[in-house]
């Protein structure tokens, strides 16, 4: 396969609620579309998952698009591929800027299961049907509010609830949803805003029997997590430490965690996804795909991973519906009693909504040799 053009859109889109994460608010949410066509006109969309701001990790959607453009689609334009692994390998000697890798890395995939008439999840070599998943829910003003969110969500189907987490707003919070969910699958995601001083704090969330607690330690951090995962009966989650393969080799070996959380962008596309997964399977670490907010392109990535084996809790992958009033893809992505319905069309397997797409654009550009 080759790829003769690569088209790059700046979309910015409006969620419909503001999300409260540990490090900010967001509502507004930019990214890039990747559109790769390849000689006969076919193209695969792939979606960069970086924010506007650098704090979730340090790319931006501007430093993404820079990446593309300078570097990234120079070393793939017109380059004979015989695989999609093969990008991972020819974008290797750029160091870190994940996500922009990964945002053309998808769009190969998908072209790539396209060409071959498959669904983007046979092609990764994906089994089921269906998949089930959870909601992340973000911090809100009050208790009372956001045991009404979680009842929404309970009610929807969702088969666990994440919320998120910071000092001040975790012990109370988790006691009053227990109180009224004793049996729900909960678990808590604190984006870093833990210390190790902080260890006495975390050990009382063990009362609560969460799932797993998600990153509570600054973000480049597998040391110090394992020094505490020692000291709590609850599991470890690793997010934003986990970049790579060698990242999530040597968390295992460390004992920094017992479950890792893969988003296909922080670690650089499905190619390093899929041997993070194969990894984390031979080791006994379960895993399961997190979100950024994303458009249903990256969206339909997500479903395509999940249907590996080892994605065996539910992952963050909610309905197109719980974050836009119009998503990009045709049809948008439905959950029905937690369940996805894996599509079986070729590639992806929904339909980019071109019309919906160029209202949302505010900037694009082709590039061809
Ligand atoms: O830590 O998983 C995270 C959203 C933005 C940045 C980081 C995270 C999240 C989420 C939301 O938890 C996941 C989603 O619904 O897409
Ligand atoms: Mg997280």
């Amino acid at each position: 396969m080759k790829v003769s053009e690569v088209t790059l859109r700046h979309l910015k889109m409006r969620m419909n609620f503001p999300f409260t994460t540990s490090f900010t608010t967001m509502q507004d949410r930019e990214f890039i579309l990747v559109e790769a066509k390849n000689e006969a006109g076919l193209s695969g969309w792939g979606e960069s998952v970086a924010f506007t701001a650098p704090l979730y990790n340090e790319e931006t959607m501007k430093t993404n698009w820079h990446m593309l453009e300078d570097f990234i689609i120079p070393m793939i334009l017109d380059k004979h591929l015989d695989h999609p692994d093969e990008v991972n390998t020819i974008l290797a000697p750029i160091r870190k800027n994940n996500m922009a890798k990964s945002a053309l890395e998808g769009a190969v995939w998908d072209l790539y299961a396209k060409e071959q008439q498959i669904p983007l999840s046979k092609a990764l070599g994906g089994q089921k049907e269906t998949i089930e998943v959870g909601i992340s829910i973000g911090i809100k003003e009050s208790i009372a509010e956001l045991l009404e969110v979680i009842d929404g969500y309970v009610k929807e189907g969702y088969k666990r609830i994440k919320v998120k987490i910071k000092p001040g707003w975790d012990v109370d919070v988790i006691r009053a949803i227990r109180e009224q969910f004793p049996q729900l699958p909960l678990m808590a995601d604190a984006n870093s805003a833990y210390r190790l001083e902080d260890l006495e704090r975390l050990k009382q969330l063990d009362q609560f029997d969460l799932m797993m607690i998600e990153q509570p330690l600054a973000a480049d951090d597998i040391v110090d997590h394992a020094h505490i995962q020692k000291q709590l009966d609850t599991p470890i989650c690793l997010d934003e430490s986990i970049h790579s393969y060698e990242d999530a080799r040597k968390a295992i070996s460390l004992g920094s965690c017992q479950i890792i959380n893969i988003k296909i962008g922080r670690v650089g596309g499905i190619t390093e996804a899929k041997k993070i997964h194969d990894l984390c399977f031979s080791k006994g670490i379960p895993v399961w795909c997190g979100g950024m907010l994303e458009s249903g392109i990256g969206r339909a990535h997500n479903i395509a991973l999940t249907t590996l084996t080892n994605f065996t809790m539910p992952g963050d992958t909610a309905a197109s519906k719980r974050y836009w009033e119009q998503d990009v893809i045709e049809p948008v992505v439905t959950v029905e009693n937690g369940l996805i319905r894996v599509p079986d069309k070729p590639g992806i397997g929904y339909e980019p909504n071109i019309p919906a797409i160029d209202a949302f654009t505010v900037h694009q550009q082709t590039f061809r040799n």
